[in-house]
């Protein structure tokens, strides 16, 4: 019997987002999730267990519709313009949009604060880090991102066992009204509304990316018809999104019990990374279909975060998400080390088709 061949539903306008730069502490820095990602994918992918679709831009997108609020929508998809139309690119060589302040209670502290005319200070009411900036091709990207997870969702509805987005910018940092984490649409929320579309009542999101995806979190966090689960490195020792993603985080009104987070320690490895894993997928069994937020960074060798799964981690993660049973739209995340980012994402895939028969 021949292999489960995974369709891998991609786009070539993925690549019009390149960061280049990102501002941390201050400082600008080399962006890590550069456009060369999906190349370093579709590499890996060039085998006969995969199929490679091509997906075209949608005509409408009601998914995305639903999850998000379209004040976020309207302002990335016309922030650049409004950049370029700016003096940022003469008075300081800046030719992205980098929030300049951030009108949090902290600075409005109840007075009756209305959206900033200049975009530099406007950015900063969706924008909630300095790191994730918004250039000519983000708006395009993201939503060629969020078109691929769409399309392997309609594949999944339609009657495929898994099927894999490819989807660049990610998304489980973005929440209903806001980016960053170098996410600006959430691609996974998106999978999961077009499963819903397609009949599926109650959808599991298991997240194995390295960093809590608290935009997705926070869409799902007062809901009972989609549970949440997401295994990271604790925020409480000092890392990303650092001020949710604690364990006793777990819903909400009728969305209470429907979200779980399981951190773990820095240098954490396969052994308990698979046991919280194997946890996810057992409560989200019962479920109708399966969401995968499918980072690779908790990888040994990514340098954005401290935990040290191998490439057969991965492929267990997927065999052990696979023999769920359920349905299921693999979304990619994050992964930032090249050399070894396509063939921890092809592990996890060729896992999780072993367990189809
Ligand atoms: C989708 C995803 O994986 N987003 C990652 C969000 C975490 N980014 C935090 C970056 C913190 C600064 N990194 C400095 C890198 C030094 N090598
Ligand atoms: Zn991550």
């Amino acid at each position: 019997m021949g292999q489960y061949a995974v369709p891998v539903l991609w786009s070539p306008d993925t690549r019009l987002h390149d960061p280049r730069h990102e501002v941390w502490v201050g400082v600008q820095t080399i962006g890590t999730e550069t456009a060369s990602r999906v190349d370093a994918i579709l590499d890996a992918l060039d085998h006969p267990g995969f199929e490679l679709h091509e997906v075209e831009p949608a005509e409408e997108r009601p998914a995305l519709d639903s999850v998000h609020e379209p004040a976020l929508v309207e302002f990335l998809g016309t922030a650049a313009d409004r950049w370029a139309a700016g003096p940022y690119e003469d008075l300081v060589g800046q030719d992205r949009v980098v929030p300049y302040l951030f009108p949090t209670p902290a600075m409005t502290a109840g007075l009756p604060a209305r959206p900033a005319v200049a975009v530099h200070a406007d950015a900063g009411r969706f924008a909630y880090d300095t790191m994730t900036q918004v250039g000519p091709g983000t708006f395009a990207a993201a939503l060629a991102a969020v078109d691929c997870a769409a399309a392997a969702a309609t594949l999944v509805s339609d009657g495929a066992p898994l099927a894999y987005a490819l989807a660049r910018p990610p998304g489980h940092h973005a929440t209903p009204a806001g980016f960053g984490g170098s996410c600006y649409l959430n691609n996974a929320a998106v999978a999961v509304e077009v499963l819903r579309a397609g009949g599926a009542e109650r959808i599991g999101i298991v997240d194995v990316d390295a960093h809590q995806g608290n935009g997705t979190a926070a869409i799902y966090y007062a809901r009972a018809d989609t549970l949440y689960g997401s295994v990271h490195v604790d925020p409480g020792a000092g890392w990303f999104p650092h001020v949710v993603g604690y364990a006793d985080e777990t819903g909400t009104g009728t969305g209470q019990g429907g979200t779980r987070n399981l951190p773990l320690p820095e240098g954490t490895g396969d052994e308990r990374w698979l046991e919280a894993v194997a946890d996810l997928a057992e409560w989200v069994r019962d479920c109708d279909a399966l969401v995968v937020s499918l980072g690779v960074d908790a990888a040994a060798d990514d340098p954005e975060s401290p935990l040290q799964v191998t490439a057969d981690g991965y492929r267990e993660a997927g065999r052990l998400l696979g023999a769920t049973g359920l349905p299921a739209v693999a979304v990619q995340e994050g992964g930032y080390h090249l050399p070894t980012l396509g063939g921890l994402v092809a592990a996890y895939l060729e896992g999780h088709a072993a367990s189809i028969g």
